[in-house]
Parts: C-alpha cells; structure tokens; sequence
C-alpha cells in the first residue's frame, strides 16, 4: 500500500534532516508522528518514528544536569478556577483563548507553536478564570506531563478543528488514549472525582472555526455520534461566534459559586466576591473570610435577589450564587 504521505509530513521531514539539535528533532518527530497517515501502510514508519523519538528523549534526559520533568510544566493556580485548554495542533486553542481573555498568545498557520503550557485570565462578569494554553496533544504520542497538568486542573476544554474531516476519530483516539493514561474526560452534568489512579475531569469539548465549510457538517455528526457522552459547544474563534456564552459555559463548568460579604450598615462590594464551591454554607465562607468569625459566629443574614431580605440563617444554610451575606459575632 502506498503511504500517500501529505504535504505537512514532508515538510516535517525535511525539517527533521535540516534539525541540528535533539530539541529540535524531537519537535520535528511530534509534528511527523502527527501528520503521518494513519493507516497499515504506513504502520512500520509511524513505529519507527515513535522509536527514533524514544530514543532521543532517553539521550535527552540522560545527560547531566538535565531534569526529568520540562522547564514549566507546573502552573500555579488563580483566580476563580484553572481550565486546560487542550486538543491536537492547530484546532485553535492559542487563538480561542486571545478570544477569550483578550490576551495574545502565540498564534501560528504551523502546529507545535505553544511548547508549554502558559496561564491567561478570563474575565467573566466580576470573576476571573485562569485558562491554560498548552502545546498539542496528539493521540499516537500523549504528553505524560500534559496529562499530569490535567489531572491537577479544575475543568478541561477540548479544543477541535470542525474544518477537519477526521475531527471525530481524532476525538476518540484523544479520549481513549488519555483514558489509557487514567484520566476520563466527562460531560458537563458529571460529578467530577477522584480516586487512586483515577481521574474524572469536567470537560467541554468546543468545535472551533466553525466559520469554515462542511464545520457545520462535521459538528451535527460529532452531536449524534458521541451524543451525552461529551458537553459540545460550537465556535469562531476568528469570527468571535460563541465566545461570549463559551465563557459562561467555562464559569458554570467550575461548579463555584460567587458570595459577596457585607458589614452590617453598609452596602456590599459587588466588584469583589468570595469564590466558593457549589453548596457552600455559611460557615465555609466564614472560614475563607476571617477564622474569628468561625469561632465567635452566632448567625448569618443573607439577601439573595427575588427572594431574601437579610434573612437570619444559622451555620449550616446551603448559600447560592450572588447571596449577600453579613456574618454576625
Ligand atoms: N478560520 C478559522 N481559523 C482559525 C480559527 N481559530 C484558529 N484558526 C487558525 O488556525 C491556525 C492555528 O491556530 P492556533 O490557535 O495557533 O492553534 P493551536 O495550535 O491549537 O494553538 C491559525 O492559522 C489560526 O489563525 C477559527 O475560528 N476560524
Ligand atoms: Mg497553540
């Protein structure tokens, strides 16, 4: 069977013979393992690949001085939470998070731009959202440390590229291929949980540029084939169609809640909340405002809009997005 390789591949090859360095090498062979046909053909080649790669990451770390783990592959958390934007190259993850946050991160026409992962900050409402940028993600080569990156995130955004034909077998090769590493990523309404050697992450799975022909072919098809098994959203990262409810949807797939603190006889800030989980009580938020007002609490009043007027509530009152509370001592 001929290898039919594509114009991508080539050029990556050529790269890898012109490549003077092990880094560079290693890129190169991403981008080949990436963009080689995958089919019996070519089978031999893609294990060779996989095994030159090997080898020069083995070389790699052997030498001294060098570390096991990349520079930066950590990223301390802030803000209301930390989503991981992942997907395989070039589905737009850079460019929808410019979109997003209004940030500029490496954006370019030729995969492997982003080459760790790089915090930016979403605004939603009077929240922030700390989203992840992260190199790509291909399915015949899963990034150990990427995948520990996910595990310790607070939700997943799977970025796809709709004009791409193969963009459901390259899902499900993701989704397997990160189940083979323990990590599942779930739907929306999932209770996300975590045992030893077992992850459950809250994922959306966005359908990005769907400006381009047959997007909106490929994204029906991606909504029946793998219907509840996935939360799916449609966007334009160029255009900017869907940006703006793909950021509620970001915000709500955290599960947190926003409550503002008020001292009695005055107004609360409204610019400022406490970020608490879903179901919080009172007491968990007087113990993120001062460990006094655990100790000495007697009660709660709490407004909350159409319903409460400064209700008196004790300790364990369930709390809901944008309540007023004044913590009485
Ligand atoms: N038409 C179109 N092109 C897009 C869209 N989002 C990204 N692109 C293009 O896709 C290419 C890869 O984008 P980039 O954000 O670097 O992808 P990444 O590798 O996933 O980070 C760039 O040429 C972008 O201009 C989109 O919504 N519509
Ligand atoms: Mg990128």
């Amino acid at each position: 069977m001929p290898a039919n390789l594509t114009p991508q591949y080539i050029e990556a090859e050529r790269k890898f013979r012109a490549a003077k360095t092990a880094q560079e090498k290693i890129k190169c062979l991403e981008e080949m393992i990436a963009t080689i046909p995958k089919h019996k053909g070519t089978e031999k080649m893609q294990a060779m690949l996989k095994t030159k790669m090997a080898k020069l990451r083995a070389a790699l770390e052997s030498r001294p001085g060098a570390t096991r783990h990349g520079p930066g592959f950590h990223v301390e958390k802030s803000g209301a939470g930390q989503v991981i934007v992942i997907g395989p190259p070039n589905s737009g993850k850079s460019c929808l998070i410019a979109a997003l946050t209004g940030a500029q991160p490496e954006v370019a026409d030729y995969p492997y731009t982003t080459r760790f992962p790089a915090p930016y900050m979403m605004k939603h409402e009077n929240v922030r959202v700390q989203l992840v940028d992260t190199p790509p993600l291909s399915p015949d080569d899963i990034n150990a440390e990427l995948v520990e990156l996910a595990k310790t995130a607070d939700c997943i955004m799977l970025v796809l590229d709709l004009a791409n034909r193969d963009a459901a077998s390259a899902l499900e090769a993701l989704l397997s291929g990160l189940q083979g590493k323990r990590l599942e990523l779930a739907p929306e309404n999932a209770s996300p949980f975590q045992e030893p050697g077992r992850f459950v992450k809250k994922t959306l799975v966005v359908g990005n540029k769907s400006d381009l022909p047959a997007a909106e072919e490929n994204a029906a098809f991606l909504r029946e084939y793998f219907a509840d098994k996935i939360s799916f959203v449609v966007a334009s990262a160029v255009r900017g169609d869907g940006v703006d409810a793909l950021r509620t949807r970001v915000f709500l797939l955290l599960d947190v809640i926003r409550v503002y603190s008020k001292i009695p006889g005055k107004k609360a800030d409204l610019s400022d909340p406490f970020v608490l989980k879903k179901a919080s009580t009172v007491m968990e938020m007087a113990r993120t405002v001062h460990k006094d007002f655990v100790e000495k609490f007697r009660y709660a009043r709490v407004w909350r809009k159409g319903a409460l007027q400064g209700q008196m509530v004790n300790r364990d009152f369930v709390l809901e997005d944008e309540d007023i509370v004044e913590l009485h001592i």
